[in-house]
């Protein structure tokens, strides 16, 4: 790895900025201190001021909203694909802190490396709701960046993503750009070689990424225990030299905080820095699941009322920001918009055949071409057999 990466504006050493400690967060929740950072509580109290972020009142509604509207969508998709209107999907309900808080710590040119349950922070970044659903019907168009949205498409292959956000990372270096990646993936996707390798080059050249583990407490049915011997996800930033921190993922000040100084020390050219956040898949893995199998009711309930809307709501109405009235229109407001997205997307059909393969590489392998044969005289003999 004998790369040489033109290096930013600032001096780097170890953890700090320019002689001073890069950030008094990161030294005060050491990913070793096994303490997890949490502002606001379920009632909507602040329990820790010191870390509340400074974030304007318009914001925070703005936030707020778009988990409402994140949850509308996702809901609204999981009704869909049980009328058979769209293909199986990954249930985000419960995540919404975890994605919108997050990508609320982004400047519109920085870029957006998703898994496949971010919803909010595909929608925060710019993603149109059409376009997520037509990733649910298999659309290729559904994984097209729009114009203008610095992001890549969803990855279902895990933690595949990890050393794309390292080279996207090491391109801004090479560059001597000013952008920051936050890159996303799962408790069970840091089990995999592509996030060590991931992680490891972002580390080793001081890439500027933010690498958020949404530690849904699951990947698929395998427990979070069972999924690694650490104590914490966070620590295991530790082995690669990098700053990490575990947050209450369904607090969105938290995961704002965290996300925020975690760009800004990546931004300062520092190098990466990996965040848990420690939230619950509420729904099923995808709609092909049935989570009956592995977990238990009881636990479903211990999570019910941790809801991460529930808080941010708390919070805003105890200022008067937000009623119930609001609740009740916006509520009304994102059901229209998604009717609207939903009435031309759903029924658009499955992929044309040549953009199924097209996409994939300028020239076809010759194996590509033998499968693009044989389905089209397969389709050929389906419509001929009626
Ligand atoms: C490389 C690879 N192996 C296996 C799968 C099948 N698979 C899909 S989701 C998933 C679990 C992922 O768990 P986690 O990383 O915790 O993310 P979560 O689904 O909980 O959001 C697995 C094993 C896959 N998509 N890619
Ligand atoms: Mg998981």
């Amino acid at each position: 790895m004998a790369l040489d990466t033109k290096t930013k504006k600032t001096e780097k050493t170890n953890g700090q900025v320019n002689g001073k400690a890069a950030s008094s967060l990161f030294e005060a929740y050491d990913a070793t201190s096994g303490k997890k950072l949490e502002i606001v509580d379920q009632t909507g109290k602040v329990i820790h001021p010191e870390w509340m972020p400074e974030l304007d009142d318009d914001l925070l509604v703005e936030g707020y909203k778009m988990m409402k509207y994140a949850r509308i969508v996702d809901l609204k998709a999981v009704n869909l694909q049980r009328q058979g209107k769209l293909y199986t999907l990954p249930v985000n309900r419960g995540q919404e802190a975890a994605a919108v808080g997050s990508a609320m710590a982004l400047r519109k040119d920085d870029w957006l490396v998703p898994a496949f349950r971010e919803i909010g922070a595909y929608m925060w970044h710019g993603w149109p709701v059409e376009t997520i659903y037509k990733w649910y019907l298999g659309l290729e168009s559904g994984a097209v960046m729009p114009d203008g949205v610095n992001s890549l498409p969803t990855s279902v292959p895990i933690s595949s993503q990890v050393p794309h956000a390292a080279g996207i990372g090491h391109a801004i270096n090479y560059r001597g750009l000013d952008q920051v990646v936050l890159c996303y993936f799962g408790d069970g996707g840091t089990s995999e070689g592509d996030f060590s390798e991931g992680i490891n080059w972002a580390a080793v050249f001081s890439c500027p990424c933010v690498f958020f583990c949404n530690n849904n407490g699951y990947a698929i049915s395998v427990p979070r225990e069972l999924q690694t011997k650490a104590a914490t996800i966070a620590q295991k930033a530790v082995g690669f030299g990098l700053p990490g921190i575990q947050v209450d993922g369904n607090d969105l000040f938290a995961v704002y905080r965290a996300t925020n100084e975690a760009v800004d020390f990546a931004r300062a050219g520092n190098g990466p820095v990996l965040i848990e956040a420690v939230t619950y898949r509420m729904g099923a893995h995808t709609t092909s699941d049935d989570p009956t199998k592995y977990r238990t009711s009881e636990e479903e309930k211990i999570w019910e009322p941790r809801d991460p809307l529930i808080r941010v709501k708390r919070y805003l109405s105890d200022k008067n920001l937000w009623s119930d009235a609001q609740e009740t229109a916006f509520e009304v407001e994102c059901a229209a918009k998604v009717d609207e997205v939903v009435s031309h997307v759903v029924g658009l059909g499955s992929n044309p055949i040549p953009e199924l393969f097209e996409n994939q590489f300028e020239h076809l392998t010759n194996s590509l071409e033998e499968q693009k044969a044989d389905l089209e005289a397969f389709l050929a003999w389906q419509s001929r057999r009626g």
